[in-house]
C-alpha cells in the first residue's frame, strides 16, 4: 500500500475561488479503497431534509474524490466488503450489525480506516455530511492512512454566520464585493454560486445563515409574499448542506409593513401581528432558524421607543416563533450613540451589561442573547465583555466580526483567530475561561433551553462576489478559522494557519510561507493600530486608516482624551466604574495598571506618557516603538510574499502583492500619524532618534 503523501507537481493549481477545497492533491490511500462509495443514502426515503442532506454528502464525497484527488469513486447503495462506508450510526449498526465508538453530540462523526475499509459514521445526517468535509479535508493534508481513527462533534449547536447584506445588493461594513444574495430591491442570485457557497460554509461546520442586514431597512418587505417565495427558494439551496436560514428583521415591522399603529411589544395588536407574520413565514420556510433582531440601536426601533424593557421586546417575538421551534436571536449591542464629549461619566463600554444583567432570567426559552465579544464594537483589541460568565439564566452566544471593518477592511491582511484565541482563552472568573463556557449549554435539539449557556458563536461574514469570495485572498483564512474554531474552541491560530494554508497552497513551502505571513498579520495590525486597547483613532464612517481624534469630539462615545500629559478613560473604580462589571479578582487585575494586561492597557486606565510599562520602557517610548516596528513588520510580510512569485499563479500572486503593498501605505500613514500626534502634544523625541514628522 502506498501511504506516501505526494504533491502532484504541476497538477496543482491554486484557484481563488475554490478557497480551501482545492484540487490537486494525491490520496494516501490506495485507489482500490477509494473506488466504491457505499452510502446510507441509497437507502432512505427520497423526502425530508435528512434524506436530503445525506444525499448530498455522498454527492460531496464522490464529487471530492474526483475534483480535488483526481479519483472516480462509484456511488451506490449495495453492501460490499471494501470501499468507503458511508452513512449514519444507526445505519452501521442496522445494516452490518457494527457498533462504532461513542461519537457524542448531534453533528457529529467518526471516521475509521483499516486496510480495506474507511468508515465515515455521523451521529445524524449533518454529522455524516461534516464526517465526509473532514475526511477530505485531512486527506489532502495526509493525514489520513490506514489505522487512522478520528471521532469529533461539534462544541457548540448554533454556529452562525450573520450577512450584512441590503435588499440593494450593497453589503454594510462589506469589502469583497456585492451581496451574493440580492439585487436591485429584490433577492437576486446566482444559484450555482450559492450552492458553492453552502457547500463553504458545511465543509467547516457553519449551520446558521442570516442572509440580510440587522440594520434592516428596506428588507424589512423579505417577510412579506411578495418576497418569501424567493427567500424560501434560498433556503432550499442551503439545506442540503445542513445549514438553516435566520432573518434579520425589522422591531417595528407591524408599523413599517402591517399597518398598525405601533409596535409596542406590549400591545396585543403587535404581538398578534408578529403571530399572524410568524406564521406565515414558516408556511414558507418550515424550518427557519428564526429572527435576528437589532433593536434600540443606532436609530433602529425598539421597545425603549414604548418604555418597556429588551425582556418585553424579545419575549413578544419568542411567543410568535414558538410554534415553530423558532429562535429569537436578540443583540446586545445596545447602547446611546447621542453622547456629549463634555460628559466625563458618560462610559459607552457599560452599556450591554447595564441594559441586559439586570433582565438575566427574565428571557423566553427561545431566547438567544448576541453579545459582542468586547464591550466597544470590533476594535483590533478590547478585553472581553464583562456579560460573558455573568449571564447564568438566560441562553446566549458571541458574536464575533470576520468581516475587517476596524481591522484593514481586507485591504491590510489581519489573521483574526489569533485575537478569537485570545477571547476563548480569557479567564472569565467565574470559574470557566470562555472556551470552557462554550458548549456548557445548548446541547442537544437547538431549541432545546439550556438555561445559561453560552451556546453559540456568531459572526458577521467577510464574503461577496469577488471572485475569491473575500477581496483579499488570505482572508479566507479568516472564514475558514471562524467555522473551525465553532466547531472547537480550544483550536489555536497557528494550527488553524497550518490547516488553512496546507489545504489552500498544498503541501511544501509555499504553505509554510503563507502560514508565516498570516501569522505575523495580526500582531503587526494591533502594533500600528491606536496603542494599548485605546481603540477608535479610526476615520469616521468608513473606518480606514487612522484619524486620531476623529470620533474624540462626536457622539459616538468613543473618546480617548489624550492630552499633553496623559490619555486614556480611567474606567476602574475611581473611574467610570465599567471595571466592577467583572467580578471583583478580574476587577482587581484590571483596577491595578502594573498588573492590567498591556495590550488592554488604555482601555482601563489614564495614565501619563511617563508611565513605566512591564519593559521598563515609558508609555510614549512604548507607542514609538510598536508603531515603527508595526510598520517594519507590514514591510516584511510583502518582502516574504514576493519570495513567493514563481510559486503562485501570477493572478492570485499579483493581487495579494498589490493588497500588501496598500496595506504597507496604511501602516506608513498610522505609524505617523500616531508618532507625531503623540511627538507634538510631549515634543520628548523618540529615544533612538528614528523619523517623527514633527
Ligand atoms: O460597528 C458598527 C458598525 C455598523 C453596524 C453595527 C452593528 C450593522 O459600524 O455598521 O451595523 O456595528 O453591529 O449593528
Amino acid at each position: 500500500m502506498t501511504i506516501s503523501m505526494r504533491f502532484l507537481k504541476g497538477y496543482f493549481h491554486m484557484k481563488e475561488y475554490d478557497c480551501w477545497l482545492q484540487g490537486g492533491f494525491k490520496a494516501a490511500l490506495k485507489a482500490e479503497l477509494l473506488a466504491a462509495i457505499r452510502a446510507e443514502e441509497g437507502g432512505v426515503p427520497d423526502k425530508g431534509t435528512d434524506a436530503a442532506i445525506l444525499r448530498q454528502a455522498a454527492v460531496e464525497l464522490r464529487d471530492g474524490l474526483l475534483k480535488r484527488f483526481g479519483v472516480r469513486a462509484v456511488l451506490s447503495g449495495e453492501p460490499g466488503e471494501s470501499g468507503i462506508f458511508l452513512g449514519r450510526a444507526s445505519w452501521f449498526l442496522e445494516r452490518y450489525g457494527e457498533r462504532l465508538p461513542e461519537i457524542g453530540g448531534p453533528g457529529g462523526f467518526h471516521i475509521g480506516v483499516s486496510e480495506d475499509r474507511v468508515v465515515i459514521a455521523g451521529t445524524d445526517a449533518a454529522g455524516t455530511l461534516y464526517g465526509v468535509f473532514r475526511f477530505l479535508a485531512l486527506l489532502a493534508l495526509g493525514e489520513i492512512k490506514p489505522g487512522s481513527a478520528i471521532t469529533e462533534s461539534p462544541a457548540v449547536s448554533f454556529r452562525a454566520l450573520n450577512h450584512w447584506d441590503n435588499i440593494e445588493g450593497t453589503i454594510e461594513r462589506g469589502y469583497a464585493g456585492g451581496s451574493l444574495f440580492f439585487k436591485d430591491g429584490e433577492a437576486r442570485y446566482d444559484a450555482e454560486r450559492l450552492c458553492d457557497y453552502a457547500r463553504l460554509l458545511a465543509s467547516v461546520g457553519i449551520n446558521v445563515l442570516s442572509i440580510n442586514n440587522v440594520n434592516v431597512r428596506t428588507s424589512s418587505k423579505l417577510i412579506t409574499e411578495d418576497c418569501l417565495p424567493q427567500v424560501a427558494a434560498i433556503a432550499g439551496i442551503f439545506r442540503p448542506y445542513g445549514v438553516r436560514l435566520l432573518l434579520s428583521v425589522n422591531f417595528s415591522s407591524p408599523e413599517v409593513i402591517g399597518g398598525l399603529d405601533t409596535s409596542d411589544p406590549l400591545d396585543p395588536k403587535a404581538a398578534a401581528w408578529w403571530k399572524e407574520r410568524a406564521a406565515l413565514v414558516y408556511r414558507y420556510i418550515p424550518d427557519l432558524w428564526g429572527f435576528l433582531v437589532k433593536a434600540d440601536s443606532e436609530g433602529e426601533g425598539g421597545p425603549f421607543q414604548y418604555g418597556r424593557t429588551h425582556a418585553d421586546g424579545a419575549n413578544m417575538l419568542a411567543a410568535a416563533l414558538q410554534p415553530f421551534k423558532g429562535e429569537c436571536v436578540w443583540r446586545c449591542f445596545v447602547y446611546d450613540c447621542a453622547q456629549d464629549w463634555r460628559n466625563t461619566a458618560f462610559d459607552r463600554a457599560r452599556a450591554a451589561y447595564d441594559h441586559f444583567k439586570p433582565l438575566d432570567g427574565q428571557f423566553a426559552d427561545n431566547v438567544i442573547l448576541q453579545i459582542k465579544h468586547g464591550p466597544y464594537d470590533f476594535q483590533v483589541r478590547e478585553p472581553v465583555s464583562p456579560l460573558f460568565g455573568a449571564l447564568t439564566k438566560t441562553r446566549h452566544t458571541m458574536e464575533f466580526q470576520i468581516t475587517q471593518e476596524y481591522t484593514g477592511q481586507q485591504i491590510d491582511l489581519c489573521f483574526l483567530p489569533w485575537m478569537w484565541q485570545d477571547v476563548m482563552a480569557y479567564d472569565t472568573g467565574y470559574g470557566a475561561k470562555v472556551r470552557e463556557l462554550l458548549g456548557s449549554g445548548g446541547k442537544g435539539s437547538p431549541s432545546a433551553s439550556a438555561r445559561g449557556g453560552l451556546e453559540g458563536l456568531a459572526a458577521v461574514a467577510n464574503t461577496g462576489l469577488d471572485n475569491n469570495w473575500t477581496g483579499h485572498t488570505l482572508a479566507q483564512a479568516n472564514l475558514y478559522g471562524y467555522g473551525r474554531l465553532c466547531w472547537n474552541p480550544a483550536l489555536g491560530a497557528e494550527e488553524i494557519a497550518r490547516e488553512w494554508c496546507g489545504l489552500t497552497f498544498g503541501p511544501g513551502k509555499t504553505a509554510r510561507v503563507v502560514r508565516e505571513i498570516l501569522l505575523a498579520s495580526y500582531p503587526a495590525y494591533q502594533k500600528y493600530n491606536a496603542p494599548f486597547g485605546v481603540c477608535f483613532m479610526v476615520e469616521p464612517r468608513h473606518h480606514y486608516g487612522p484619524s486620531i481624534e476623529g470620533y474624540e469630539f462626536s457622539r459616538w462615545g468613543t473618546y480617548h482624551r489624550a492630552g499633553r500629559e496623559a490619555i486614556g478613560v480611567d474606567r476602574t473604580g475611581k473611574g467610570t466604574g465599567y471595571s466592577g462589571q467583572y467580578p471583583p479578582a478580574i476587577a482587581a487585575v484590571f483596577d491595578d495598571p502594573k498588573r492590567c494586561p498591556e495590550d488592554v492597557l488604555l482601555f482601563f486606565h489614564r495614565l501619563r506618557y511617563d508611565f513605566r510599562m512591564k519593559n521598563g520602557k515609558t508609555l510614549l517610548q512604548n507607542i514609538y516603538d510598536t508603531h515603527f516596528e508595526g510598520y517594519d513588520e507590514a514591510e516584511a510580510m510583502l518582502a516574504k510574499w514576493q519570495t513567493l512569485e514563481n510559486a503562485l499563479p501570477a493572478a492570485v500572486y499579483q493581487s495579494v502583492r498589490e493588497r500588501l503593498e496598500r496595506q504597507l501605505v496604511n501602516a506608513r500613514e498610522w505609524r505617523d500619524q500616531v508618532n507625531t500626534y503623540f511627538y507634538r502634544h510631549t515634543l520628548i523625541p523618540d529615544e533612538q532618534g528614528r523619523k517623527i514628522y514633527a
